[in-house]
């Protein structure tokens, strides 16, 4: 999608810290990092969301590379977060399929009421 920042760091149009690429998958630094280790892991085809008729296939690959990153940054003993923030009530803010895979501290955030 033309219009697609983590399509545009797929492409190396714009810069993006990669910290592993294959076939099917991307994963990169996070701009803004909530936590120490913040690394998203993306699909290199465009896909909106996770429900946007992405393939199982696909999907295993996706999820695959979150023990991968985990071990490259070093979270693989110490625990992480995996977040896949989907549409407006998920606060969804690039549209297209992403992982966050957070740690290196104990995670500040808990599930609470909505604000
Ligand atoms: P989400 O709320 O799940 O859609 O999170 C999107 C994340 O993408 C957010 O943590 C910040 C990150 N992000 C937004 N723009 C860029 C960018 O241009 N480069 C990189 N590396 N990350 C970005």
């Amino acid at each position: 999608m033309s219009d697609c920042i983590f399509c545009k760091i797929i492409a190396k149009e714009i810069p993006g810290t990669i910290v592993y690429e294959d076939e099917y998958v991307v994963a990169f630094e996070d701009v803004n990092p909530q936590l120490p280790v913040h690394t998203l892991i993306v699909p290199r085809e465009h896909y909106d969301h996770i429900g946007d008729d992405i393939s199982p296939e696909l999907l295993g690959k996706l999820f695959a590379t979150v023990p991968l990153i985990a071990k490259m940054k070093g979270v693989d003993q110490t625990g992480y977060r995996v977040v896949v923030n989907t549409g407006e009530d998920g606060r969804q803010t690039v549209h297209h399929l992403h992982i966050h895979v957070l740690g290196g501290a104990l995670m500040p955030i808990r599930m609470g009421p909505a604000d």
